[in-house]
């Protein structure tokens, strides 16, 4: 298998966290893409996706599958299922839903990057940036008083969660969500000791 990759990318973080976490690593080849919003990528379009965004794990038959949430369940269920997504119950929508805000926290906060730093300054608009990046922050609000997910099981919405944060430190270093959530940072401090996780730290921007 071959996955679309860039090391600055979350979605793609994620996708590699699970890998390792299960035991799939080797069996898929990075490879690196480029796609930028705001610049056609034909090739791209084309052959992976027609949406133009990576991650996008391409099977040995050519066939594809994505986005980086469906890409966790494929490879869960190659493991064997029920490892990082719940197979059953109440718990496995609960993890689902937890995973639907942390993926739409990172939504936001890379529409956030893309106004303030790749969008032509003349046309920034403040006030959706601020709209954006408040809907990721209330999230990290939101995480920091669930003790279940902080101390719980490693799932899904863990790595999320991981990825929305390194992402925070990566893209918005001074925005202060160490200060602000305490027991975002403690949660972060142990996640890091996983070697899944420290390995994909994005590179210094
Ligand atoms: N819902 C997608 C989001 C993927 C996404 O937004 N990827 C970004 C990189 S972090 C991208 O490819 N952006 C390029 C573009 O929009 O042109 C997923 O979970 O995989």
């Amino acid at each position: 298998m071959k996955l679309t990759f860039s090391p600055a990318s979350p979605f793609a973080r994620k996708v590699r966290i699970a890998a390792i976490e299960l035991g799939l690593i080797d069996k898929i080849e990075f490879v690196p893409a480029t796609v930028v919003p705001g610049q056609a990528n034909d090739e791209y379009s084309r052959d992976i996706s027609p949406l133009k965004k990576l991650p996008v794990l391409i099977l040995d038959d050519g066939s594809t599958v994505l986005d980086s949430y469906v890409i966790v369940e494929y490879l869960d269920e190659l493991a064997g299922g029920g490892k990082l997504i719940p197979a059953s119950g109440p718990t496995r929508w609960r993890v689902k839903t937890d995973h639907s805000i942390l993926q739409g926290m990172l939504d936001s906060m890379l529409l956030c990057r893309y106004e303030r730093m790749v969008r032509p300054k003349e046309l920034h608009w403040s006030a959706w940036a601020d709209d954006h990046w408040q809907r990721a922050w209330n999230g990290m609000a939101m995480f920091e008083g669930r003790q279940d997910v902080l101390s719980g099981p490693f799932t899904i919405a863990q790595i999320g969660l991981v990825c929305v944060l390194g992402y925070a430190d990566f893209r918005f270093a001074d925005c202060g969500w160490r200060k602000s959530f305490p027991k975002l940072d403690a949660f972060h401090q142990k996640m890091l000791q996983r070697d899944s996780v420290k390995i994909s730290v994005p590179p210094a921007a």
